[in-house]
């Protein structure tokens, strides 16, 4: 992309009324603008993180097993009185009524939909396990919307819903759920903590957060620090081997780690004092698993193998999509403005030209932006004619992890400056060394 074709509305000013970080970089870089309370347009940058987001989360979904589909935005109140949530969701729930006075809602969470769906169609344990998810806006008319993406009113998610014969087949696919986000948040540059949580109005026993540590997070967390030190890294998982998604989840879980809300004092002093951790977390994501509830309520029954009529077991499986992209900046960021994890940045590299209009700078950029469209890789290219201190604020803003800056002086002696946007570390290379380095960097992901 050439950024005077673009539309990138840098915003010079601090905008006023964002508290934190991310918001505050969000509107800087051009990503959202509100349109009102808790509710955002994505402009093109923020759309294009948000879409690179979805992508990671349906990859790993895919890779686990699970069913991509769509459900609507809109739904009707009848599925929510089956369930008797319609009353008990209150006013977090946006209620409508169409022409003809029939009560809909914007849903804030789909298990009543899809649990009709499974109803309507599976009759027979043979169809079983089944795992379907869908990447859908939402609403919740939250008291205070606030943060950005961080609360919204209308936030993207993905939600998943697993539909299994036995107890014990849907704690398999709340293990494997537990083990596939663990590769996801990784994939965005993120360390996101399992923590036993609270289960609020969707109910169950068995129920993690994900929580990214970050001073602005807005939960209460303790745990364990050995905990900080656990990666998952590039393992490769059978996600149909119950003894090994079960092992994983041990080793993630095994440790103190614990919202608030379910806090004990007690248990959290046995842990020993040096690595006791008091902290605030952002919540991106949360597993559930809550029995035959939505089952036996809404209908969905199958056959088992000795011909009985069993109703199913279930679970659901948030990740905040839209809110990611704030826990992101807030754990990875300078004074400058944010600095992309490789795995979701916008676009790979920027391409800086330092004296625009000057052949040998002009053409130096057009054959190092040919060879990295070439490589299938995306660079963003400041053809503008600014200033050379512009151009470097706005490409720090933005936080592309890494910079091309091509000038007349460096071209002379035949290099380029690759600089990393982490570390602000630069180096002087022949232009098609730094092309490849880049490449280099992005291959592995
Ligand atoms: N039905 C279940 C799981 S599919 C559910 O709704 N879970 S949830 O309430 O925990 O939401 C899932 C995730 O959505 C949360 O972990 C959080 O990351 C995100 N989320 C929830 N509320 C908001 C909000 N107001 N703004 C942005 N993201 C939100």
């Amino acid at each position: 992309m050439r950024l005077s074709r673009y539309f990138l509305p840098v915003l010079k000013e601090t905008p006023a009324d964002a508290q934190i970080v991310s918001h505050r970089y969000m509107l800087r870089a051009g990503m959202i603008r509100q349109a009102s309370a808790g509710i955002y347009s994505w402009l093109p940058l923020g759309f294009k993180v948000l879409r690179k987001i979805e992508q990671i989360v349906h990859e790993e979904q895919q890779r686990a097993g699970h069913i991509p589909m769509l459900m609507p935005t809109l739904q009707s109140a009848d599925l929510w009185r089956q369930s008797g949530r319609y009353d008990a969701y209150g006013p977090e729930m946006l209620r409508i009524s169409d022409r003809h006075d029939r009560e809909m809602l914007y849903g804030p969470t789909n298990e009543e939909m899809i649990t009709d769906i499974v109803a309507s169609y599976v009759t027979s344990y043979k169809a079983l396990p089944l795992t379907l998810y869908h990447i859908q806006w939402k609403f919740r008319d939250e008291v205070r919307p606030r943060f950005g993406v961080m609360r919204g009113r209308e936030f993207l998610m993905k939600d998943g819903y697993n539909f299994d014969l036995t107890k014990e087949d849907a704690l398999h696919a709340y293990n494997r759920h537990l083990v596939s986000y663990l590769r996801t948040y990784e994939r965005m540059g993120l360390q996101a903590i399992p923590m036993r949580a609270d289960s609020g109005p969707i109910g169950g026993d068995y129920t993690h957060e994900f929580l990214v540590l970050a001073e602005t997070g807005e939960s209460e967390v303790f745990y364990d620090s050995e905990i900080t030190d656990l990666k998952f890294g590039d393992r490769e998982i059978d996600f149909d081997d119950k003894a090994q998604c079960q092992a994983v989840l041990e080793e993630f879980t095994s440790r103190y780690a614990r919202t608030d809300e379910t806090h004990e004092e007690a248990v959290f002093n046995e842990v020993p004092e040096a690595r006791r951790r008091s902290a605030r977390g952002i919540e991106v994501g949360q597993i559930f698993y809550f029995g035959t509830e939505y089952s036996e309520k809404l209908g969905a029954y199958v056959q088992d193998s000795a011909g009985a009529k069993v109703p199913l077991h279930m679970g659901s499986h948030g990740i905040g999509v839209s809110r990611l992209l704030g826990a992101i900046i807030e754990a990875s960021h300078d004074d400058k403005g944010i600095i992309w994890p490789e795995g979701v940045t916008p676009f790979h590299v920027g391409i800086v030209n330092l004296k625009q209009g000057d052949a040998e700078a002009d053409g130096a950029c057009e054959s190092l932006y040919s060879a990295f469209t070439d490589l299938g890789l995306e660079p963003l290219y400041d053809d503008r004619d600014e200033r050379a201190g512009n151009k470097f604020a706005n490409m720090d803003m933005i936080g592309l992890p890494w910079r091309i800056t091509v000038g007349p002086r460096g071209l002379k002696n035949g290099v380029v400056e690759l600089t990393s946007r982490r570390t602000g570390e630069s180096e002087e290379l022949p232009p098609e060394e730094a092309v490849k380095r880049v490449a280099e960097i992005y291959a592995g992901l």
